[in-house]
């Protein structure tokens, strides 16, 4: 278990009590939470977009540019994300809804792990990995394992592409509308490891705070959210989120 300074231990128990008081509670993670599962984030000193050009990459026009050259991409990061495991962070989030007090999960994360921890209650706004769609007709499908050559689709033999959502592209909009409907229950939002410069998720925790809402940050880094926070916890997720746990326990 690690060892929290003075002041983190009283962000910690300040946010157990605010978790406790509240009655609708909703969370929005980045890929800072699957950080320590090992998956890359996109921004910060090793993130993705350090190495790679996202508008070569995630852009419906790099992939009619080059649709070999994404999957080989989208390859690469399905077998990496095949070998990672749910972290602490991501199973004290499914642990929060089993015990109801966690009521949504939207998530900007493809890689799948807070379904694989057990959440259920999940809204993947940014899609899956391992979803792909036909560029033409409606088909669509699951993998069960990484591509190995650009896959067409059974039905027209057009290209298939990752049914992920990529800039410039609108996110689903019945999608949209649930997480919407949640934003609006909503009186307290945990936003864990996102950079939150990508809209339209980065205002989702806005829609709340508007209403009179609470958010807490959870992240290494400021963020352009911080500011908005009532509460800012400057930690990684998986030492964070357990904390904040056993804090909670001993309150009950
Ligand atoms: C830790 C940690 C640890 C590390 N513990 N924390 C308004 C103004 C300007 C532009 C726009 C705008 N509205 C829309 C746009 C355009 C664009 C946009 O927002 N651009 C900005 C970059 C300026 N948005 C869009 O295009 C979106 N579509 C849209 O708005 O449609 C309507 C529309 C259409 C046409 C024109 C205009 C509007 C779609 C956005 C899709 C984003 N897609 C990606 C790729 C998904 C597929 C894939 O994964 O391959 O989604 S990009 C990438 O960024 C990915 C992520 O989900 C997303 C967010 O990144 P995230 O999760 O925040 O990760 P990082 O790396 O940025 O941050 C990690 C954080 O973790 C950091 O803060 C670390 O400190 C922290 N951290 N370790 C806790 N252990
Ligand atoms: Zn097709």
């Amino acid at each position: 278990m690690t060892i929290l300074t003075d002041s983190m231990q009283d962000n910690v128990e300040r946010a157990a009590n605010l978790l406790r008081d509240a009655e609708h509670v909703i969370a929005l993670t980045g890929a800072g939470i699957s950080k320590e599962s090992n998956v890359p984030t996109f921004r910060g000193t090793d993130g993705l977009w350090r190495k790679y050009n996202a508008m070569d990459l995630a852009t419906p026009q790099a992939f009619n540019r080059n649709p070999d050259l994404v999957w080989e991409w989208y390859a690469w990061r399905q077998n990496l994300i095949a070998s990672c495991m749910p972290n602490p962070a991501h199973n004290t989030l499914a642990e929060w809804e089993r015990r109801g007090l966690l009521q949504a999960l939207i998530t900007q994360n493809v890689d799948g792990l807070h379904r694989r921890a057990g959440s259920e209650r999940v809204y993947e706004v940014h899609g899956n990995i391992w979803a792909v769609k036909c560029i033409s007709c409606d088909y669509r499908d699951r993998l069960h394992e990484p591509v190995q050559v650009t896959p067409r689709c059974p039905h027209c033999d057009e290209l298939l592409r990752p049914d992920v959502v990529w800039f410039g592209e609108s996110l689903d909009s019945e999608l949209l509308g649930h997480v919407y409907e949640e934003l609006n229950r909503a009186d307290l939002c945990l936003v864990v490891g996102t950079s939150a410069v990508v809209q339209p998720a980065a205002s989702f925790p806005l829609v709340i705070k508007n209403r009179g809402g609470i958010i807490i940050e959870v992240n290494v880094e400021p963020t352009p959210l911080t500011g908005a926070a009532d509460l800012h916890i400057d930690g990684k997720a998986g030492e964070v989120l357990p904390a904040i746990d056993r804090a909670l326990l001993s309150l009950s």
